[in-house]
This record gives C-alpha cells, structure tokens and sequence, in this order.
C-alpha cells in the first residue's frame, strides 16, 4: 500500500492571496494570519507572495483566475468575509464567490485555499478572525500549500 499525504513547507512556493477590501477591518486580520502561516510554518518566503486586493468577495473569482492564468504562482489564497444581511445578497455573493474558486482550481489545476468566511453576523466573523475559533485565513493558507506539494506527489 502506498499512501500519500502533502507536507506544509514549501520553500521555494510562489503564493498570491486575493483578499477583498469590503468587510477590511475583518480581512486584515485574515491576510496577517495568512502571511504568518505561510512564512512561519510554511517557510515561504515573503518576497514570494503577492497580495493582490479586490473591491468584494463576488471580484475575488475573476481575480484569482486571472491569476492561475498568468502561471506566476503555485498557489493562491482566497480571503474575504460575506456577512449575511436582510436580502439575498449574501447567498449570491457567497455562492458565486465559492464556486468561482473552485472553476479556477479545476481549470487551472492550482491548489485555491477557500478563506472566504460566510458568517450570520459579525461576532462569527471576528472569532474566525484570529479570536476563539481560530484564523481561517492562515487555514486556507496551509491548506493550499499542502495542496501543493500533494499535487506534486500524485504526479511524481
Ligand atoms: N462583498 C463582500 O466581500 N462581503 C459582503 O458581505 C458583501 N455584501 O454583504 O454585500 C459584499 N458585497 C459586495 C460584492 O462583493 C461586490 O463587490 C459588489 O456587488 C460589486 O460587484
């Protein structure tokens, strides 16, 4: 039996994170979760990442697919956070959003770590913000570097 499981460091990875100005006092704290992971645990090096910033969620699609496109990185790290209100806005933002990701990561074959939080109200944004349940910024951050070097190992 052969069993594969991706590492977390990659050294040498390319990564761009598309992050969302709506809703930035939250994005912040995602993007500065996402940089430490990526840094700190996944040893990538900071002139390696680019941050490329985005007016909302629902622009976060087009971006990252421009981005897989141009075959500059080796990884992409979505970040935004969609915050239910008194429409349907939300479920088109979120889900247009969400599925946009996943196109590109298919199209393109490039791991897109998911850190678009989707919350009822602000109190569930901040706790996934680096507070009580944890940054789901540097979630999706060592997600797409596991990604990654999985990738690389079904290949090989
Ligand atoms: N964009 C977000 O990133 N989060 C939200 O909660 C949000 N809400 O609630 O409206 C939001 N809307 C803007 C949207 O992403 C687009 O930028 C806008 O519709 C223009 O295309």
């Amino acid at each position: 039996m052969q069993t594969l499981k991706g590492q977390v460091a990659a050294p040498n990875a390319k990564v761009a994170i598309i992050v969302a100005r709506f809703n930035q006092f939250i994005n912040d704290s995602l993007i500065n979760g996402a940089i430490d992971a990526l840094t700190r645990i996944g040893q990538v090096d900071e002139q390696n990442i680019t941050v490329i910033w985005v007016p909302g969620a629902f622009e976060i699609p087009l971006a990252t697919k421009i981005a897989a496109q141009s075959e500059k990185y080796d990884a992409i790290v979505a970040l935004g956070t969609v915050i239910r209100g008194s429409t349907a806005h939300f479920d088109f933002v979120a889900g247009e959003s969400s599925s946009g990701l996943l196109n590109s990561s298919l199209a393109f074959s490039i791991p897109v770590g998911f850190g678009i939080l989707t919350t009822e109200n602000i109190e569930q944004a901040v706790e996934r913000a680096g507070t009580k349940a944890g940054n789901k910024g540097a979630e999706a951050a060592l997600t797409a570097l596991e990604m990654l070097n999985l990738v690389k190992m079904i290949k090989e």
